[in-house]
């Protein structure tokens, strides 16, 4: 399988997060990509090409006018004020509060975000557009007619919506590639996203939309981050209504479980007869991720990647999380190796 890949992640590498109410290093570190691509070189995945430059059209597509530009100006903003350590919010505009952009860059950071867990440090905005033409230029290897191609983005993206990041993740690689896909012919492209923590953001982009269906298996938004998001009776809605299948699944959830939560996704997407498949690859569902709850074992990622192989879609897989980094790369290429076996 091809793989794509830009160094251009590691200028992404913010010092700290806030978790549990204090501040801890990054979970969402350089490390975590670079195992992946060791690995992918290690077993002879494939061949490892750099993306191409989209520019931002495509990423507009899918993120509105302001949040683009607040990305994009954030670190200059943050500079002006004689501010050098990385940028984390702290106020945000929830239930009643005005929906107002304001002038002022602490204002700005809490309107485009919903946690303080994704700092903004001086080389974000390099990385994450880096990131996005990872997705897209799997995206177009899939249109040449590659059956499955992996990009390997850092930083992630499926926490990130139209108009706010936040999750460690800035911009939807998943859907701005699978906006790309409609928009050069596609006519239904279906995502899987398999990380630990529900893909609010690509839910919340897609759900009034019959034309990308949704499904995602994660852990229950009762107990775990994002909370907001990510019930079963989320369906959908609009003309979208039917096209969105949310797995909330318990903390303690081993293959046995996970596995048949996949099955019934897989049900879904070949009813929905796509013309591709975006996969949001994350692999924190794994038994020793330092910040989840489910139990899933080394060789579960190569069952994981048949099963997937075995809906016979073109397939791109967009790597999102995964914070055990011993054993990202094992995970990750598992899936990849499963999926190759049964093409
Ligand atoms: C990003 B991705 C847990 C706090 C979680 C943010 C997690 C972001 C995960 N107590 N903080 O989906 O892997
Ligand atoms: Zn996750």
């Amino acid at each position: 399988m091809l793989t794509i890949y830009s160094d251009d992640h590691h200028l992404h590498h913010g010092a700290a997060e806030l978790i549990d109410g204090t501040f801890k290093p990054c979970f969402e570190m350089p490390s975590r990509a670079d195992m992946v691509l060791a690995r992918a070189r290690a077993v002879g995945l494939g061949d490892v090409i750099s993306p191409l430059d989209f520019g931002l059209a495509p990423i507009r597509r899918v993120h509105s006018a302001g949040f683009v530009n607040f990305l994009q100006n954030a670190w200059s903003d943050w500079q002006a004020l004689g501010r050098s350590h990385d940028m984390l919010p702290m106020t945000w505009p929830i239930r009643r509060l005005r929906d107002i952009e304001p002038g002022d860059i602490d204002g700005k950071l809490g309107f485009y975000s919903f946690d303080a867990g994704a700092p903004i440090t001086a080389g974000t905005w390099q990385a994450i557009t880096s990131s996005a033409n990872v997705a897209l230029t799997g995206q177009a290897e899939l249109g040449k007619g590659a059956r499955g191609v992996f990009s390997l983005c850092r930083p992630p993206g499926h926490h990130a919506a139209a108009d706010y990041m936040g999750g460690y993740c800035y911009l939807n690689n998943a859907a701005i590639a699978a906006q790309a896909m409609l928009d050069l012919g596609a006519k239904r492209v279906a995502i899987l996203d398999v990380d630990y923590h529900h893909g609010n953001g690509t839910q919340d982009i897609f759900y009034d939309r019959a034309d990308v269906l949704f499904t995602s298996i994660h852990g229950h938004p009762s107990v775990e981050y994002p909370y907001f998001l990510g019930f079963a009776d989320e369906k959908g809605q609009g003309v979208g209504t039917g096209f969105n299948f949310n797995y909330p699944l318990h903390a303690g959830s081993d293959w046995a479980t996970w596995g048949l939560a996949l099955q019934d996704a897989c049900r879904q997407i070949a009813e929905y007869a796509p013309d591709a498949l975006i996969v949001s690859l994350g692999v924190d569902t794994f038994k020793d991720d330092p910040i989840s709850q489910f139990k899933l074992a080394s060789p579960d990622y190569l069952r994981m990647g048949e099963v997937i192989g075995r809906l016979g879609l073109q397939t791109l897989f967009v790597m999102e999380g995964g914070y055990a980094v011993e054993e990202i790369g094992i995970n990750a290429v598992n899936v990849l190796q499963g999926f190759d076996s049964v093409s």
